[in-house]
């Protein structure tokens, strides 16, 4: 089986985090499903089908933790399984395949605009907003509350190791918001002249837990203890189903070259460096997330995993998308 060049290159690019940020990894997830059904070079239907399932396969073996790229595979895989077991002949699964990952990539950016819409209204003219790394959906409710004419301004973590709080930074001081970047270690001490923080998700658990990057879950302790709100930007693809059914969400570590470089690795070989990318941020730190559905507290995680993914326990998906990645994928790489 000779997938297209173009899938392991999005695959590829997902592992180094060229392409990053839970939602952008999932619609480049969709889009490579959509590539092999266009350009996957077969006759035979059950041979197509072999071919999405095994791109399917590559993509969410990339990163393990970023609940959206199962999800949008999920999506897209599901259509075109149904459509394969009406009968569809090979041009009607290609064509089922691209239309459900188009529609997942166009449901995708309509949902950060709603969520852009929804949580503006809880910014208030003259706040200090603090935001850690890089989330195009808290990004995209700063713009927006700026944009309808609020006027606040940001604290913008560095986000180590990989500085993606630069990227954010850059972006809001494009829009002409005034931005100040901290350490990250600097969250406490700025936290008390904080109004509110706002951060996106890696996954959310059907408890309400959030998944994102490492860091965030102490920023929502130095938010609780000061009675700063936090708010979560997450799209309803964020939530993990597989949590509804006991199971844990895998956080990924990376290699330790990403927070110290080869020579000092070399030159200490005593010393272990570990670089977890995510942490888990408890229901009780998280004042409300905002979905393309509306604003929920955490609590209501579960009524939204029902309503979005009931399907999830009785669909006709193979084993490999209906469980957690392998842990072999959550070694470094
Ligand atoms: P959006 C990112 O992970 C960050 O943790 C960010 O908060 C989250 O994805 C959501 O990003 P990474 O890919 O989908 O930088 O809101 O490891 O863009």
């Amino acid at each position: 089986m000779k997938l297209p060049d173009e899938l392991f290159r999005i695959a590829e690019d997902i592992r180094t985090m060229r392409i990053r940020g839970a939602g952008r990894i999932a619609r480049a997830a969709a889009s490579g499903l959509a590539i092999v059904a266009e350009k996957y070079e077969t006759g035979d239907r059950d041979e197509l089908k072999e071919a999405i399932l095994e791109a399917a396969r590559v993509l969410v073996s990339t990163r393990p933790t970023a609940v959206s790229l199962p999800n949008a595979v999920r999506f897209v895989v599901l259509r075109g399984l149904n459509a394969y077991e009406a009968g569809a002949d090979i041009a009607e699964l290609r064509e089922a395949i691209k239309t459900s990952a188009e529609d997942f990539i166009h449901n995708s950016k309509t949902a950060v605009e709603r969520i852009a819409e929804y949580g503006a209204r809880r910014i208030r003219d003259g706040d200090r907003v603090m935001t850690h790394c890089h989330s195009t959906a808290a990004v995209s409710v700063l713009l927006k509350a700026w944009e309808q004419g609020k006027r606040f301004e940001v604290f913008s973590t560095e986000t180590r190791p990989r500085f993606q709080g630069r990227i954010t930074a850059a972006i809001l001081a494009d829009a002409g918001i005034p931005v100040t970047m901290i350490v990250d270690s600097a969250a406490r001490f700025f936290m008390e002249s904080i109004d509110a923080v706002v951060v996106g998700a890696d996954a959310v658990a059907a408890n309400g837990a959030v998944v994102n990057k490492i860091g965030t879950s102490a920023i929502a302790l130095a938010a609780h203890e000061a009675r700063v709100n936090f708010f979560v930007a997450a799209e309803t693809y964020k939530f993990s189903p597989e949590t509804m059914l006991g199971t844990l969400i895998t956080i990924e570590e990376r290699d330790p070259a990403e927070v110290v470089d080869r020579d000092y690795l070399e030159q200490h070989p005593n010393i272990r460096v570990r670089n977890p990318a995510f942490d888990v941020t408890p229901p009780e730190y998280i004042d409300i997330i905002i979905t393309e559905q509306g604003v929920i507290p955490p609590q209501g995680a579960l009524m939204i995993l029902r309503e979005e993914f009931g399907w999830f326990t009785r669909s006709n998906l193979p084993d490999f998308l209906r469980g957690p990645p392998s842990p072999a994928h959550v070694t470094s790489y």
